[in-house]
């Protein structure tokens, strides 16, 4: 008899044995049932079908003022111990740079102020974590898709890394989206949050809002972006911190 193993039925076998060895963080999600019909359904979505181009490019909802009813809840690092980075905050991010690397004509090592004299965008979304809860906040950066022009991308480039400061576990964390992500008008590197700037706690100086994706996806302290042509090469191979532990790569909401 042959056992075809499927990664579904892993997780579904491991949520009935009340869990496997390595869960921690995020990974909680498989013993929440409510989170793992979520897990699932966006797994269908990325395993049966691609999703059409229309949709990938559509908003996500914008929401009013009066539907802030909390502070942005901090989650996965919050105080990052790494030394660079403590010498970095201490400084007020003074001699942070944002680097801009790899498929580009014209590699960029960017100043929070440069940054803010950028065109800014601000936009009222909801954050929702793989873990089964929600946030509404108001987040005030550059898109991306600006300082990707800043760059230029070069032909070949389909994918942005996103490496930051923090060590999650033993590793760094990163993240990595495709160009249909990266040109969203809502993707943007945000450095304010809430009408101030962005706390340490949710990214600072600068992290990723990738609106149309869970959260996991909005790489925070970023420190690097760099354009590729395959994530297969980096690290464990599958485009993230979280992603090289089994979650999915195209987190899609
Ligand atoms: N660098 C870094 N980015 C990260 C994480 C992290 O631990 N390190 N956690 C992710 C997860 S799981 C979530 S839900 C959000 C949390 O963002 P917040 O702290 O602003 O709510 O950041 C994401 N980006
Ligand atoms: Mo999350």
């Amino acid at each position: 008899m042959t056992i075809t193993l499927t990664r579904r039925g892993l997780i579904r076998a491991a949520a009935i044995g009340g869990g496997a060895a390595l869960l921690s963080g995020c990974d909680r999600i498989v013993q929440n049932p409510m989170a793992r019909a979520f897990f699932e359904r966006a797994e269908d979505l990325t395993m049966a079908a691609q999703r059409s181009l229309l949709d990938r490019e559509a908003l996500a909802r914008e929401y009013s003022e009066s539907e802030i009813i909390q502070p942005q809840r901090p989650n996965g690092s919050i105080s990052p111990r790494d030394p660079d980075y403590r010498t970095m905050a201490a400084n007020g991010f003074a001699d942070w740079r944002l680097s801009v690397t790899g498929l580009v004509e014209r590699p960029q090592s960017l100043s929070l102020d440069e940054l803010r004299t950028m065109p800014a965008r601000t936009q009222i979304t909801r954050h929702d974590c793989v873990e089964g809860w929600s946030c509404i906040a108001k987040w005030t950066g550059v898109p991306l898709a600006a300082v990707l022009d800043e760059a230029g991308v070069k032909a070949g480039g389909s994918y942005v890394i996103f490496r930051c400061a923090d060590t999650l576990g033993r590793e760094k964390y990163y993240e990595s989206i495709d160009m249909i992500d990266a040109r969203h008008p809502q993707t943007i590197l945000a450095y304010g949050l809430n009408d101030e700037t962005l706390p340490i706690s949710n990214g600072a100086p600068l992290r990723v809002r990738v609106e149309r994706q869970l959260g996991y996806k909005m790489a925070k302290y970023v420190m690097g972006i760099e354009v590729v042509g395959s994530f297969a090469p980096i690290r464990g191979g599958k485009g993230g911190y979280w992603e090289d532990r089994g979650y999915e790569w195209y987190a899609g909401i």
